[in-house]
């Protein structure tokens, strides 16, 4: 089995084992509770290894795989003969991708309990990923990366006679073509497969010349919307569309990352932004969310999408077209957006990200991974990431970071917010979302917010979701949505 199917695999073990519990740990709102619990019995007694090994446990649960880790480790302090501890342990690493330090922990739970059949398997599964990781190095080392544009000859890929969709006109996307385009997608039908490639590698061209911090002047008059994760939620953008007015020349528009993933129309979300990326490429903008990588791909629904859709291929391309989006925004050099947040350390420059090389995966740390995965906080500091990657700011860290830089304020995305949007850090530091009823569950606003050139004042507009059950339950039985894997609060 290869890599990724194993990773669906076990997503999906994952996904039928909780959907079961989901509607009443929704309404019970169980987990939540149970970490409230737990919190209170760890203030009474913190020498407790079971109360912070079932904190953990919730903790995963919510996908607060960093929280998680450092509770396992907590309860191994306490007690290192404490074997549910290795086994939480093993599965947070897992989670965050981290397989090496995954498989020692199911080592020890394996060898001291022989004839738990579920630890076995787990521990063949992270064995597996391993040595498919160790492979996978070894052969990418020989060979320089092609990219898949080299080998595809769309020219002469033909289109059926019996294709009666949309077609880029003489090669071109065109203002009917992306109405045509989002009406089709609309019945759920799908683009031809010569179209998407045509897009891809237009998209690739134009991303490929921006730089990694991209700087925009509204005039006086101008007026500019910023919407943040829309999270393969065809439907709600379409509304966005329906209620903001359509993308043009004087309706620009920015999206704040996270386009694929989780819901279950990512291809026709993807498509239709990247359609009109080339339609009005100075006056609508992308940047890079932490859901524009490979390894989320994986795990979260998109990879599988592409390929039950398309291809593996296809899949490839897009991988090789997300490395080109831009990673932050700068406004009339007064709002800078980004999708994740500020940074792990104080005195990153506005001319440090226009140094950055993005064309890559993100790396673990520095300012590109915290670009893409930080969030706000409300203390003063610096604390670890309740996801595991990257950290979390409070207001002095913003203050400092736009006093430095002569900035006003920061925009960005990457957390559910019950009103669609919330603004912190006394005004200095905006969330803005806009995956209404995210993931058909969590029955929040969407939000996006317009800023003119006049004053550069945020104006929030909410909205509600448009449908969602009806349109996205066929996908998710099809597993190709990860949506239901667990419940979210953060992504
Ligand atoms: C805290 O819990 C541990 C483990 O159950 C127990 O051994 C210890 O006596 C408890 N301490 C207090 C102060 O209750
Ligand atoms: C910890 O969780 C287990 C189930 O995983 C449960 O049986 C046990 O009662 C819990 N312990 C405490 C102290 O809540
Ligand atoms: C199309 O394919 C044919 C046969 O493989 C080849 O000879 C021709 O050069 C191709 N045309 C283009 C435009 O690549
Ligand atoms: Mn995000």
């Amino acid at each position: 089995m290869s890599l990724n199917a194993l990773i669906i695999v076990s997503a999906l073990s994952f996904y039928f084992g909780v959907i079961v519990q989901c509607d009443v740990c929704f309404s019970d709102k169980d987990y939540e509770n149970a970490i409230k619990y737990y919190s209170e019995a760890l203030e009474l007694n913190s020498s407790n290894a079971i109360y912070y090994s079932n904190r953990s446990l919730a903790y995963l649960r919510t996908e607060c795989y960093g929280y998680a880790l450092a509770d396992a480790t907590k309860a191994l302090e306490i007690d290192k003969n404490y074997i549910k501890g290795y086994y939480r342990r093993a599965t947070s690493n897992m989670a965050l991708g981290k397989f090496k330090a995954a498989l020692k922990d199911y080592e020890t739970v394996v060898r001291v309990r022989p004839n738990d059949k579920d630890a076995r398997m787990k521990y063949q599964e992270c064995n597996k990923i391993v040595k498919q990781k160790a492979f996978e190095r070894a052969i990418a080392s020989d060979e320089i990366k092609k990219s898949v544009v080299d080998s595809l000859d769309i020219e002469n890929m033909t289109i059926e006679d019996d294709y009666d969709g949309p077609k880029l006109e003489d090669g071109k996307v065109t203002l009917t073509f992306m109405k045509e385009m989002m009406d089709w997608f609309k019945d759920q039908k799908k683009l031809h497969r010569k179209c998407a490639y045509q897009i891809l590698v237009q998209v690739k061209d134009v991303l490929s010349k921006l730089p990694s911090l991209v700087e925009i002047t509204l005039k006086e008059a101008e007026k500019i919307t910023i919407c943040g994760d829309t999270h393969g939620q065809y439907y709600d953008l379409l509304n966005i569309f329906k209620l903001n007015g359509l993308p043009s020349e004087t309706n620009p528009y920015l999206f704040n990352g996270d386009f694929v993933d989780r819901g279950s129309f990512s291809l026709e979300v993807i498509l239709t932004l990247f359609g009109f990326k080339l339609l009005y490429p100075d006056n609508f903008h992308l940047l890079r969310g932490n859901h524009e990588t490979d390894n989320m791909n994986q795990m979260y629904g998109f990879e599988g999408e592409v390929k039950a859709k398309y291809t593996a291929q296809m899949f490839q391309l897009f991988s090789e077209v997300f490395q080109w989006l831009p990673l932050a925004q700068c406004i009339n050099s007064k709002v800078l957006v980004m999708h994740g947040g500020l940074f792990s350390e104080d005195g990153v420059t506005l001319e440090d990200l226009r140094k950055i090389e993005r064309n890559r995966q993100p790396p673990d740390s520095g300012p590109m991974c915290d670009l893409l995965w930080s969030d706000p906080q409300p203390q003063n500091g610096r604390s670890v990431s309740k996801r595991g990657v990257s950290c979390q700011f409070g207001p002095d860290v913003t203050e400092r970071f736009l006093d430095q830089n002569k900035l006003d304020y920061i925009v960005r995305s990457h957390e559910v917010k019950a009103e669609g949007y919330e603004v912190t850090h006394s005004g200095k530091c905006i969330t803005v979302f806009s995956a209404p009823n995210y993931c058909d569950q969590m029955g929040n606003k969407g939000a996006y917010i317009h800023l003119r050139g006049s004053d550069l004042k945020p104006e929030f507009h909410q909205f509600t979701a448009v449908v969602s059950i009806l349109y996205s339950k066929s996908l998710y039985l099809l597993g190709l949505s990860s949506c239901v894997v667990s419940p979210i609060w953060l992504w």
